[in-house]
């Protein structure tokens, strides 16, 4: 208790000064060397603090530069990096496609059609399911550690991560000698960078190793490199075929250098600074030719000969473009003097908010950690995995958790972190145009809930989540998202390919249902849920997978006008729109999550997914101005579900009632997400396990509480709860092309910016106001409450 005291004393202290700098020192870009420079930094209102080394995995802290990234766990007597490297999958290069499938087909849609979905599970399950039936899974590449000679006798323990610089820092006292450590992965010299220093001379001292499940040989290069050969593993019959390196370069200030076959020892340095690299063979789902070995040390000798003060502002240069471009206050208490772990526990509390702001800031943090351009899309775990074996395989999953992790990207300014993510369905247009031939004989192209390193399409896992054809639609909605909020057409003639592509193959696989001769997809489920029509979620035109097609066809008639490309195409669609499963309400007065009012005799009804629900978010097919019936359904489906599910089906509920405008109770969800229940002490989201997506569509969930942007309408705190009465937000994106920084007073607007950044037209909403504003891209207005011009 006392250790709190006196750490809430120093905190508040340091937070004062720190709200003091970050007021008036813009940018401290031109920091000197880190090793020379062992005073603790002053915790900024964008720091993780712990008061105690990470005892497990998920108290450890991520760093990450898209591609690259390390867990440091931060210990006194040892310190750890658990590394990953994006590209370091099981397998390699692999067809999964099922020849059965396509004569399995007209039977499995009879036996739907007919009620028997058991029957047709089992067929799928036997005849349809790709071959092998489950992905290959992301790795570890391993682990670093040091072993310090350091005895106990700590004190003024401190760990933080710092989201503005991208920099994890431990402190402490130990016999009278102030130590820190500074660790973090820069973009732009790709390797990690560990700085560590103490107040006396001489007093630094470690051996270091390298340690993996993985199959590697490790050894010692010219007495200071540590270097860690592999090869990936295999999985479920399908050989490793990447190899991978890994380089740790030990260069000390003072003291000496020895080494034995796989350790390096340092003793007595004044300082000392690690670089590490670690690439894999991996250039593409084709091509796994890389030379790893001469990468690793060429990244490596270019940063160990690079000025230490030039990389770190180089790397601070790098994430603060991106970092920097939001910031939000949602209101200040002392509750921000304690350490994080600690917070989270009180969240739900209510005097916390600036948690929730800090919250917001981490989830744009490990968004640019796990997507930067140039590298992987985010998976499951985003970047950061210490296993083998991770859960469901740490891929993409692509009934909701991939589509999750970019929710905030474009409304939370983080538009450029999409490019791993577009490149990714442009590599899986080939892959899923066999599928689509293969199982379906279709044109076009399909994947269903998961893909992997390798763009696999096939249905996997099992009938009850796999056999749904809806993956690569749903991602060609977050394309397309972005192009709504960048007005960029060039991206646009970009993505079309692979909209078109996505659209042909439901023109050529959509079928009529016998009842009302609705053109619905058959098989599918809806995400993965079972109906009690035969206790299998496998059936016929869920009502999400006509929400999806309704986006994609609409969008893909939009972008055939806006390129002035294929017009018998978009006729086509547009009558193949019109015959779909419409949306229908049940007997509760819900939004039926299937062709049939099964609802209420699902037998979870507090299932996690909320698929039907896509249409109000992340759709705005159904919207409380547009649609408001519909709005009252998703209401209704909402209460049926209720609010705890899975971290991200929480964050999912958050959103859509940030959508229905009902602010309060989106907070009162948060404060479960912000809950140990499904937040760990280093704020990772908790699924159980983690998984990223609640974090970020946590952060989309705040995003949607403060602005809105859909169906050409811009509203301002739409759904702003009680509990942040004072608060303001900059850099927020808005569809159209538009950047929006708004200020708020005892719930009220009092003020906004708008400034265009490609944009011309808009109308903007506070409560029941609007008024229309004509910009040139550049041009910034600012508005009152009243919604009345106040400048130009
Ligand atoms: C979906 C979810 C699970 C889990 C998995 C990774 O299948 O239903 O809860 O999040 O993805």
């Amino acid at each position: 208790m006392r250790a709190l005291l006196r750490y809430s004393i120093a905190i508040t202290a340091v937070v004062i000064l720190g709200i003091y700098l970050g007021k008036h020192c813009v940018d401290d870009t031109s920091v000197p060397d880190a090793s020379a420079d062992i005073a603790p930094s002053p915790a900024s209102k964008w720091t993780l603090n712990y008061l105690q080394p990470a005892a497990k995995w998920t108290e450890a802290l991520p760093i990450g530069n898209g591609r690259l990234g390390a867990m440091v766990f931060g210990g006194t007597e040892s310190e750890h990096l658990q590394l990953n490297e994006d590209t370091l999958w099981a397998g390699g290069p692999y067809d999964p496609n099922n020849t059965n499938a396509l004569s399995a087909l007209p039977e499995v849609r009879r036996l739907i059609f007919a009620g028997q979905e058991d029957e047709a599970e089992k067929l799928i399950a036997a005849k349809m399911m790709a071959v092998p039936v489950r992905e290959m899974p992301y790795e570890t590449v391993g682990d670093l550690h040091l072993e310090f000679s350091t005895k106990p006798g700590v004190s003024d323990y401190n760990r933080q991560l710092d989201l503005d610089s991208a920099i994890a820092r431990v402190t402490f006292t130990a016999n009278g000698v102030s130590y820190r450590r500074e660790v973090y992965s820069t973009p732009v010299d790709q390797v990690i960078v560990m700085n560590l220093s103490a107040s006396k001379p001489g007093m630094i001292s470690f051996t270091a190793r390298m340690t993996t499940p993985q199959k590697v040989s490790v050894s010692v290069e010219d007495g200071h490199d540590l270097v860690m050969s592999g090869t990936n593993g295999a999985a479920r019959g399908i050989a490793g075929a990447l190899s991978f390196q890994a380089r740790v370069r030990i260069l000390p200030k003072g003291g000496r250098l020895s080494a034995t076959d796989d350790t390096i020892t340092v003793a007595g340095a004044d300082s000392v600074t690690l670089i590490t690299a670690v690439v894999t063979s991996y250039r593409n789902p084709n091509d796994v030719g890389g030379d790893p070995g001469a990468i690793v040390r060429k990244q490596v000798q270019e940063a160990a000969i690079k000025n230490p003060a030039t990389m770190k502002s180089e790397h601070l240069a790098a994430h603060r473009k991106l970092f920097r471009r939001v910031d939000i206050n949602l209101g200040e208490t002392e509750a921000m003097t304690l350490p994080t772990d600690v917070r989270i526990t009180r969240f739900a509390d209510g005097n916390d908010p600036q948690l929730a702001a800090l919250y917001f800031q981490f989830a744009r943090y490990l968004l640019i950690c796990s997507s930067r351009p140039g590298g992987q899309p985010a998976n499951l775990q985003g970047l950061w995995n210490e296993s083998m074996t991770p859960p469901w395989d740490g891929k993409y999953t692509i009934n909701i958790n991939t589509e999750m992790n970019y929710w905030p990207a474009e409304t939370c300014n983080l538009g450029e972190c999409v490019e791993p993510l577009t490149r990714m369905v442009m590599e899986m247009q080939e892959p899923g145009s066999r599928t689509a031939r293969i199982h379906y004989g279709a044109r076009g192209w399909v994947a269903h809930h998961n893909t992997d390193l390798w763009r696999a399409t096939a249905p996997v896992d099992g009938p009850n989540s796999g056999i749904w054809p809806m993956g690569g639609a749903w991602l060609c909605q977050n394309l397309w998202e972005h192009y709504l909020f960048t007005d960029d057409k060039q991206y646009l003639s970009k993505i079309y390919p692979a909209m078109k592509g996505a659209a042909e193959f439901f023109l050529d696989t959509l079928v009529e249902e016998p009842t009302h001769h609705w053109l619905v997809t058959c098989p599918s489920l809806s995400p993965e849920n079972r109906h009690p029509g035969a206790n299998t979620s496998v059936t016929a035109g869920p009502t999400m997978d006509m929400e999806i097609l309704r986006d994609l066809f609409s969008n893909c008639i939009r972008a055939s006008e806006i390129l002035g490309t294929d017009q018998e195409f978009a006729k086509e669609l547009e009558a193949t729109r019109s015959r779909l499963a419409p949306l229908q309400i049940g007997t509760a007065g819900q939004l039926q999550e299937w062709l049939n009012d099964w609802d209420l005799q699902a037998k979870e009804i507090h299932h996690r997914h909320v698929s039907h629900l896509y249409a109000a978010y992340p759709s705005s097919q159904i919207d409380v101005n547009t649609t408001p019936e519909l709005a009252t359904a998703v209401k209704k489906s909402l209460e049926i579900r209720g609010d705890k599910a899975t971290g991200w089906g929480t964050a999912w509920r958050i959103n859509l009632w940030a959508r229905l405008h009902d602010g309060d109770h989106a907070f009162e969800i948060l404060k479960y997400l912000l809950s140990p229940k499904c937040t760990y002490p280093d704020l990772f989201d908790s699924c159980p396990p983690f998984q990223i997506d609640g974090n970020l569509g946590g952060a989309s969930g705040i995003a949607e509480m403060l602005l809105q942007s859909q169906n050409d309408l811009i509203q301002l705190l739409p759904a702003l709860p009680k509990a942040w009465p004072e608060g303001s937000v900059s850099g927020l994106r808005a569809r159209g092309g538009f950047e929006i920084s708004l200020s708020w007073k005892d719930g009220r607007m009092i003020s906004t910016r708008i400034h265009s950044v490609s944009g011309k037209h808009c109308k903007v909403r506070y409560w029941d106001k609007t008024i229309a504003l004509d910009l040139k891209p550049g041009e910034t207005r600012n508005l009152d409450s009243s919604l009345s011009v106040i400048s130009q």
